[in-house]
């Protein structure tokens, strides 16, 4: 038997996910020594449907990430607000009869929304995997205490975050989920593997952290940067607001190796300053997200489109900023 993961990829919920829907499945289905577990990092480029090709465990799991119309599809679980990009998608969703496929957009993180729902339909104990819930929901939510936290990365948790979102694709993030499923964090960071990759990862994290606060620009209430002259694939979010705590939204065009992206965010920590739903306004232009968070991605030879793009969103974001200053 092959028990197929698909999970968020360079994602902290995604991987976290697949860690505790792995121990739910040993737990309630149960594995033998001859089954195989294969993990599957998918990431949001564009919103095409997935190919079924995708699906080729016996059991095929699929877990912080958009919904596909496929009858080998065993078990889903997403909280995104675009989890259904195509026509008929929803409707598919809406008639399985599975009980096995759950959407909560509502959720702040997909882990626990997930370990919830497996707590209370199938009686799974969530006790021992309480430290991935509180951070994947701290993380996934925003729910940084400040932003200096959430851009300096104290606490092990947030170490962990950087590594993950700096290493998508096979091989590290599979590894790591299989050590999340039991060790506590503060060992985790420590075991060779992940100290490795930690340590030049920090390191350059603060040399970015550095770049961007020497491009950021805010007028209007929305933040705007661009390095998508550099080669930068994970820029922590929460940088602008270090730097501006006044800010509503930040902009911010970027560029992998993969691809080039726009970002586009709310100030978490005044949520009350958000009038607009970034997820809309970034499915206009053919990406989503959540309310709050959204993105847009584009080849990388297209980058001048996803600035011309990224100029009307910034101009969008502004529109009501004389209103929602006399608010705040
Ligand atoms: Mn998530």
């Amino acid at each position: 038997m092959k028990l197929k993961i698909l999970y968020h990829d360079g994602c902290f919920d995604g991987a976290s996910s697949a860690a505790i829907f792995t121990r739910f499945y040993r737990e309630h289905r149960g594995l033998s020594a001859k089954d195989t577990i294969d993990y599957l990092g998918l990431s949001h480029a564009g919103s095409k449907p997935l190919a079924p090709e995708l699906f080729d465990g016996d059991v095929n799991a699929m877990l912080d990430f958009r919904y596909a119309t496929s009858d080998r599809l065993t078990w889903w679980f997403d909280h995104h607000a675009s989890s259904f990009p195509n026509p008929g998608e929803e409707a598919y969703f809406r008639a399985d009869t599975s009980g096995q496929k759950f959407h909560d957009p509502a959720a702040k993180s997909c882990t626990r929304f997930m370990a919830r729902t497996l707590h209370e339909r199938f009686g799974f104990d969530t006790s021992p995997v309480e430290e991935l819930i509180h951070w994947a929901e701290i993380i996934d939510g925003a729910l940084f205490p400040d932003p200096s936290t959430a851009v300096r990365l104290g606490p092990p948790a947030l170490k962990l975050m950087l590594v993950i979102e700096a290493s998508p694709g096979p091989g590290f993030i599979p590894r790591l989920i299989g050590d999340l499923q039991s060790c506590p964090f503060a060992e985790l960071v420590e075991l060779p593997y992940v100290a490795e990759r930690l340590g030049p990862i920090y390191e350059c994290h603060l040399e970015i952290v550095e770049l961007v606060r020497s491009r950021l620009q805010i007028d209007r209430g929305v933040v705007f940067y661009d390095v998508a002259d550099r080669n930068l694939s994970s820029i922590n979010k929460f940088i602008p607001y270090e730097m501006f705590p006044e800010a509503r939204y930040t902009v911010a065009v970027s560029r992998g190796p993969s691809r080039a992206k726009i970002s586009v965010g709310s100030n978490p920590w005044f949520p009350e300053r958000r009038t607009h739903d970034l997820a809309r306004i970034c499915e206009r232009f053919g990406g989503g997200g959540h309310p709050v968070v959204g993105a847009v991605s584009y080849p990388c030879a297209e980058v001048d489109r996803a600035r011309a793009d990224a100029d009307a969103i910034v101009r969008e974001l502004q529109d009501d900023w004389e209103a929602a200053r006399q608010s705040v």
